[in-house]
């Protein structure tokens, strides 16, 4: 193992012998399959273990619904007490814990970085809302009486996480669910087990500053598509949230929905850019390369479609043609590198067919290909690839996890707006445009039908601050910022009569 990493393991309290599942600091194996958890960088084998199996999510559960009856009643500012104590661990850890997301996702080390700081600013949203929680009251139309609501803690919610963002999008959850008074039980991505374990073992130590909080708010089950299958058929879970391809989602939101429960999903993306004459063209090459290569094109929100007015389109592809073909790719954890590995082959070969497609619809390809050469073996390292094609090639429906960017050209805004929308997912768009009124359409109910809707900057990086998510086969989920906390909370309306009368509601006359 690379002396970095191990170091980082080190720190963090990593154990040698990795065990599957934990509740709270109680660490169990699993009897499920073996798993090899290979790193991006170089195909080396960073750990072996068995996974946990879908019988095993049962007691997980139990442990999880005794947990939440205790920490439902314990007051949400004293939750946001806790949630601050474990933003601190990961400010302590952050360098260690970037380290590991490296070389388990593949990310560049300036992203590992930015992603658990994305944790810490949660957190940090997290302690701010424990004191927040508020519902409304409501002008009763009966004298003396009062109509008001509360939010209540909903119960123990299951997390499913994807491999591009190990760590960040379990910490959306995790840290707005426990000031919202719900356990969390973690499937992570198998993919990326190490980070999740490594998230645990940080928990597990505040957890032993704070002995009055019942330890399994957080559970850590490692497994397959069982396990994913198990936590969304558990009538005990109010709330499962998922984040992943549109196969995965479909999957998990039937069985939510078969037992009427609630599904937070964060699906596919192929999202888009309009850039327009106005356009600010430095910008845009920046926000472009920033948003379609990088995390190597692995983000939910990575740039997939430019649609570009025609009369600068020859002069944008060639400077961003000039740009890609300096980026420096290779080894992540290098100083200096842009991009770094695919996650794996299976990547690479979806990406190859994604380019095949796209040649044999008429596009012309520039770039796209493994490199071999200046990158560490093993790692599936690739050249981004920039694809000139007609908008209505039915490849540019299709959502592919790698940097392909497909380069449409158009003549009019409404053109423009009409290829935007015209795929199924519908997470994150933008516009690049020096005119107000094109960016105000763009955003408008006639604009954008994203989730997401950004004027001059690109389509990836969003603030935890606002609601993420988005429309269509994206999942209509929202996580994180603005008033995504009523998802993990059930509301309660209370009419409370303080007279000795009982007026009933609508003018019923109704005497006994
Ligand atoms: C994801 O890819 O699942 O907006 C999440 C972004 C990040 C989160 C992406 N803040 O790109």
């Amino acid at each position: 193992m690379n002396a970095h990493l191990q170091k980082a393991c080190q720190q963090l309290g990593l154990p040698n012998d990795h065990l599957a599942i934990s509740i709270g600091s109680n660490w169990q194996p699993g009897r499920g399959e073996s798993l090899n958890v290979r790193s991006p960088i170089d195909g080396q084998t960073l750990a072996e273990f068995k996974m946990a199996d879908a019988r095993q999510v049962e007691a997980v559960v139990k442990e999880a619904t005794a947990a939440f009856v205790k920490w439902r009643t314990v007051p949400a500012p004293v939750r946001g007490e806790f949630v601050r104590q474990y933003g601190e661990k990961l400010r302590e850890f952050k360098q260690s814990l970037a380290t590991l997301v490296s070389w388990e996702a593949g990310k560049i080390t300036q992203e590992a970085l930015g992603e658990v700081q994305e944790m810490i600013d949660i957190c940090d949203f997290a302690v701010g809302l424990s004191r927040q929680l508020y519902g409304k009251t409501i002008a009763s139309e009966r004298p003396s009486h009062r109509l008001t609501e509360q939010w209540h803690p909903l119960g123990p919610i299951g997390v499913i996480s994807a491999f591009n963002f190990p760590v960040a999008v379990w910490a959306w959850n995790a840290a707005i669910a426990w000031v919202c008074g719900d356990p969390v039980i973690w499937k992570p991505s198998e993919k990326t087990p190490l980070t999740a374990i490594a998230c645990q073992t940080l928990f597990s130590q505040v957890l032993a500053d704070n002995p009055e909080v019942p330890p399994a708010i957080s559970s850590l089950i490692v497994g397959g598509a069982d396990v994913g299958q198990s936590l969304a058929t558990s009538p005990k879970l109010p709330l499962i949230s998922a984040t992943g391809s549109v196969p995965m989602g479909r999957a998990v939101a039937q069985n939510v929905a078969a037992r009427l429960g609630r599904s937070l999903l964060e699906l596919g993306g192929n999202n888009g850019m309009i850039v327009a004459p106005s356009a600010d063209l430095d910008l845009a090459i920046r926000s472009i390369t920033f948003s379609a290569v990088g995390t190597c094109g692995q983000r939910c929100t990575s740039l997939r479609r430019a649609i570009v007015h025609e009369s600068i389109a020859d002069k944008l592809r060639d400077q961003l043609l000039g740009v890609y073909e300096k980026l420096p790719i290779g080894d992540p954890t290098s100083d200096g590198t842009l991009v770094g590995p695919l996650v794996d082959e299976r990547a690479f070969d979806s990406m190859e067919s994604a380019l095949a497609a796209a040649k044999s619809q008429g596009g012309i390809v520039h770039g796209g290909g493994r490199m071999t050469s200046n990158v560490p073996q093993g790692g599936f390292y690739v050249r981004p690839a920039l694809v000139e094609i007609a908008s209505d090639a039915p490849i540019i429906q299709q959502e592919t996890f790698a940097p392909i960017l497909y380069f449409m050209r158009y003549r009019s805004l409404d053109e423009a707006i009409g290829i935007h929308n015209c795929v199924p997912q519908g997470l994150a768009s933008a516009i690049l445009t020096n005119d107000v009124r094109e960016a105000e359409l763009f955003c408008s109910a006639a604009g954008s039908d994203c989730g997401i809707a950004n004027v001059n900057i690109g389509t990836s990086g969003a603030e935890i601050g606002g609601a993420f998510g988005g429309e269509k086969e994206t999942g209509g989920g929202r996580e994180s910022g603005s008033d995504s906390w009523k998802l993990y909370m059930r509301r309660a309306t209370n009419t409370i009569n303080y007279s000795t009368d009982l007026p009933l509601a609508q003018g019923i006359r109704f005497e006994v």
